[in-house]
């Protein structure tokens, strides 16, 4: 099967961070293919940041090849439900599928994640996931998502000792990494912590396979079905929706 696991940002190196993790995961028949948005912010920090982000993010799932599932890799699971509308297949959310991870394997799980305005809106999925009996506490660390990605930074220590926070403080017995740039970061926590440490890149890349190999498709009736056939002005016009055949979206890319 082919999963397209997508990094609605524009920093290729985040991708291959996101790639090495989805594959070291994946079954071997399973292809993943990684796809770095091209249009939108370096780094999804904020509610502005996603809302640019959705439609490089549409684009990369239009694009060919189509994919039997797709993976939004980012943490706060930017446009997943107008992903579901055009997307044949099952799309996941890194953020939805930590979460579920999570619960699977403790009673109660803390999210470490970068900035403090990030943590915010991690809450807001914890609350719009039902996931408040679950999720002990949202935590930040102040760390810029492209730190991540800088080996100059410290920013793997002050994660393991935010994640010793949680464990100590909130009384949590998993760990939810609250950004796609952490998914390099599982084994180093998992070997000092002694708990389950959960990426939601590998999660969701296992949970696809599942749902793929259950035969199960986004629901078209309803709220997920195909947008509505519509005109689009302005800037935007290039997207409206032609109903389930996107191939004119996907020759306009942003
Ligand atoms: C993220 C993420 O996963 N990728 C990105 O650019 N921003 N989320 C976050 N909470 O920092």
């Amino acid at each position: 099967m082919k999963i397209k696991v997508i990094n609605p940002n524009t920093t290729a190196s985040m991708t291959t961070t996101i790639a090495i993790a989805a594959r070291a995961v994946a079954a071997v028949s399973t292809e993943i293919i990684p796809i770095t948005s091209r249009c939108g912010a370096v780094s999804i920090e904020g509610h502005y940041d996603e809302a640019m982000s959705i439609v490089g993010l549409v684009d990369a799932i239009n694009e060919d090849p189509v994919a039997d599932a797709y993976i939004i890799a980012c943490f706060g699971d930017p446009g997943l439900l107008a992903a579901r509308e055009i997307a044949a297949g099952p799309v996941l959310g890194i953020a939805e599928a930590a979460m579920h991870a999570a619960s699977f394997v403790a009673t109660g799980f803390s999210i470490v994640t970068t900035l403090e305005r990030t943590r915010i809106i991690a809450e807001h999925l914890v609350r719009d996931y039902g996931m408040e009996h679950h999720c002990r506490r949202v935590r930040a660390t102040d760390i810029p998502v492209l730190e991540l990605d800088n080996p100059e930074s410290n920013a793997r220590n002050l994660i393991l000792a935010e994640c010793e926070h949680a464990i100590v403080e909130d009384g949590s017995g998993a760990i939810v990494l609250g950004c796609a740039g952490m998914a390099d970061l599982n084994s180093f926590l998992e070997d000092r912590l002694g708990v389950p440490v959960i990426d939601g890149v590998t999660a969701a890349v296992k949970f696809a396979e599942a749902l793929v190999s259950l035969g199960l498709r986004t629901s078209k009736r309803g709220d997920l079905a195909y947008p509505l056939h519509k005109p689009y002005k302005g800037t935007l016009s290039d997207y409206a929706p032609q109903g389930r055949m996107t191939a004119r979206m996907a020759s306009k890319q942003c």
